[in-house]
């Protein structure tokens, strides 16, 4: 008799908790779907492509001593592009640049601008920019 009741004491909380958990799971998931699809909160790492007057695709990326930045750049697919390496106090072996699956090969100022025509990719297709030693990259993704 004393257990029974204990049993139905509990039932209700049993209830509300699990009301509860539902609630805020609902509102958290229907939250971050808000988030998702609008909000492309800029990640540092990350940059996108510009479409120039002559409907060019400029990629943009910077060579610095020891590094190329941003490491990971989204860019659009089917347009013809060109990669412009802005190159900044770069003393580094990031000076001697390559596109290995283009077979491409630079070498970047120390200061100022080198661009390099790239082509059109296909949406999903993946570049890499490396230094010569494979040491700092940075890939394009195409979209
Ligand atoms: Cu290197």
């Amino acid at each position: 008799m004393e257990i029974k009741k204990c049993r139905y004491f509990f039932k209700p909380l049993y209830f509300a908790a699990l009301l509860v958990l539902s609630i805020s799971l609902f509102f958290l998931f229907s939250c971050a779907g808000n988030i998702k699809p609008g909000g492309q909160a800029e990640n540092p790492g990350s940059k996108s492509s510009t479409i120039d007057l002559e409907g060019k695709q400029i990629i943009e990326v910077n060579a610095v001593s020891g590094s190329y930045y941003p490491g990971s750049i989204k860019a659009k697919a089917g347009l013809p592009s060109v990669l412009r390496i802005n190159s900044e106090n770069s003393y580094g072996c990031e000076r001697a640049f390559t596109i290995p699956q283009l077979k491409i090969k630079a070498i970047l100022p120390i200061n100022g601008i080198t661009e390099i025509e790239i082509g059109e990719f296909e949406p999903g297709a993946r570049l890499l920019g490396t230094c010569s030693m494979g040491m700092y990259s940075f890939v394009i993704e195409f979209e």
